[in-house]
């Protein structure tokens, strides 16, 4: 089954063109960082490549890999500045498999032990 197009008009899209607003918490040439408007719990980031990609099924493997590498400091980041016990790093795709914007994005999220994560 062929994979459905990439929309440029995704809000994710927007957000790296400057059209929408967000809380910027990290960038560099491949990946772009912001808090999710939806927090499932403090400090909940999400890590996106700038290359236009709806999820992990049709990214590029460079574009991935940098994703994987901001991933990595983010939850390193995130573990220190809210003092957490744990980090989530989640990640969604197509409708089915709970993917809600269609560019491609990682969750990040600090934990805390016996605090659960808002639905
Ligand atoms: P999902 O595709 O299921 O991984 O969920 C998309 C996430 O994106 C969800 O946690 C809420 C977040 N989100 C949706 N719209 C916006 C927005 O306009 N700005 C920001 N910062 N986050 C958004």
């Amino acid at each position: 089954m062929t994979a459905p197009a990439y929309d440029p008009e995704n809000i994710f899209a927007k957000i790296l063109r400057g059209d929408l607003p967000a809380h910027k918490v990290y960038e560099d040439e491949a990946t772009f960082v912001f808090m999710d408007i939806m927090p499932r719990g403090d400090g909940h980031c999400l890590v996106i490549p700038k290359l236009a990609a709806r999820n992990i099924l049709d990214v590029d493997a460079e574009s991935l890999a940098a994703v994987a590498r901001t991933t990595q400091k983010l939850a390193r980041a995130v573990k220190t500045a809210f003092s957490a016990d744990g980090v989530t790093v989640q990640q969604f795709n197509e409708t089915a498999g709970g993917q809600v914007v269609f560019h491609l994005h990682v969750h990040v999220i600090p934990r805390f032990e016996g605090v659960a994560l808002k639905p």
